[in-house]
């Protein structure tokens, strides 16, 4: 393929409630999507992308005015330079962008922009490029941290009511064990997790192993994004299996945690590794080692939410992700929207790995729009 110009669409979309995690509430979600043109034999086809930074380096170090940066000085000119001698394909992206030092959701943007374009040429979906059979996955929903216990309780009886089959709460010292045993007296039998975003260190290992008495499925990241070895420690301090997400940003810091014991599930985000290949390569690794994964989510629109909901039948995802309904955040998508039906979303089957947004919801949320030539 030959790429001709790029448009870099800075979106802003209200979110239907404020999400609040213990790193951050909230109200509007800033998304950066690519809308990549390219010839492939002779043909022009638009691919999209999607890229989960938020617009503040407080879930990791990227941030929306930070990947337009590195797209624009870095990754683009690369790839334009690179197909003057080599055919360009999605799985030669990351080679050819290696040099660039992390920046991995960015990088993850450019590379599902590129593979949607080969993919919708190839008149493939991204769940037959997979090798996915399954036809629907199974919908969790993740709640943030609540003013109240009675408003949490509400907040969860609405998506208990809406299908969702797993609820992820958001925890943090001092929103713990009152609101998790209040929603665990409520539903004994529901499939539960808590989700800590890095906000514990190892000092609270007593406090964190009272979530035990709570029959949890997972405990996610309780401790910061570096403390791999600190998650080993606390996981023999507690039943509860230890998940990691913000720790995991490869497949080589997979292999890592696995080796020392720091996960015993691993939350599979496509953007946070690097990409949708990175990603497989991560739920192989894992599948081969017996460790369950799951696929989280940014908030994604209908973009990138297809292409979860894709990744997630592959047969290593054994438990529910994030991957909700589009008005668990949107009341209206940029796309046609994904909804839950008894507890599952259906996995698209149409050429391509991103859902293609309506051109009339796409502009109306735009806020800027950055274009690059080839
Ligand atoms: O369903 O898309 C979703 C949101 C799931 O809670 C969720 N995501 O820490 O996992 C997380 C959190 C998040 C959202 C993190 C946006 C970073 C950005």
């Amino acid at each position: 393929m030959r790429i001709t110009h790029v448009a870099l669409r800075t979106l802003e979309l209200p979110l239907v409630a404020p999400f609040t995690t213990s790193f951050s509430t909230q109200t509007h979600r800033r998304v950066l999507v690519l809308e990549l043109h390219a010839h492939i034999d002779g043909v022009e086809v638009v691919g999209w992308g999607e890229c989960g930074a938020l617009s503040e380096p407080v879930y990791s170090e990227e941030y929306t005015a930070g990947v337009i940066d590195v797209m624009t000085t870095y990754l683009f000119p690369m790839l334009f330079e690179a197909q003057r001698t080599t055919p360009l394909t999605a799985e030669t992206v990351a080679h050819h962008l290696e040099r660039i030092v992390g920046h991995r959701m960015a990088k993850a943007a450019v590379e599902m922009a590129v593979l949607d374009a080969q993919l919708r040429a190839a008149g493939t979906s991204f769940a037959d490029y997979l090798g996915v059979t399954r036809e629907s996955v199974p919908s969790g929903v993740s709640i943030g941290i609540q003013g109240s216990i009675p408003q949490l309780l509400d907040v969860v009886q609405g998506y208990l009511d809406a299908g969702y089959v797993r609820l992820k709460l958001k925890i943090k010292p001092g929103w713990d064990l009152d609101p998790v045993r209040a929603v665990r007296e409520a539903h004994p039998d529901t499939p539960l997790q808590v989700d800590a975003n890095a906000a514990y260190t190892l000092v609270d290992a007593n406090h964190l192993a009272k979530l035990d008495e709570f029959n949890l499925l997972l405990i996610e990241q309780p401790l910061g994004e570096d403390d791999m070895r600190q998650h080993a420690e606390l996981a023999t301090r507690m039943r509860t299996p230890m998940c990691l997400d913000e720790s995991v940003v490869s497949a080589t810091k997979a292999a890592d945690a696995i080796a020392m014991g720091a996960a015993q599930i691993i939350n599979i985000k496509p953007s946070r590794v690097g990409g949708y290949l990175e990603a497989r390569r991560i739920h192989d690794l894992a599948r081969s080692h017996g460790i369950a994964v799951w696929c989280g989510g940014m908030l994604e629109t209908g973009i990138g939410r297809a292409a979860n909901a894709a990744l997630a039948g592959m047969p290593g995802f054994t438990l529910p992700g994030d991957i909700s309904a589009s008005d668990r955040f949107y009341a209206e998508d940029i796309t046609e929207p994904f909804v839950i039906e008894d507890g599952f979303l259906a996995i698209p089957r149409e050429p391509g790995l991103a859902r293609v947004p309506d051109a009339g919801r796409l502009e109306a949320a735009t806020v800027e729009t950055l274009r690059v030539d080839a």
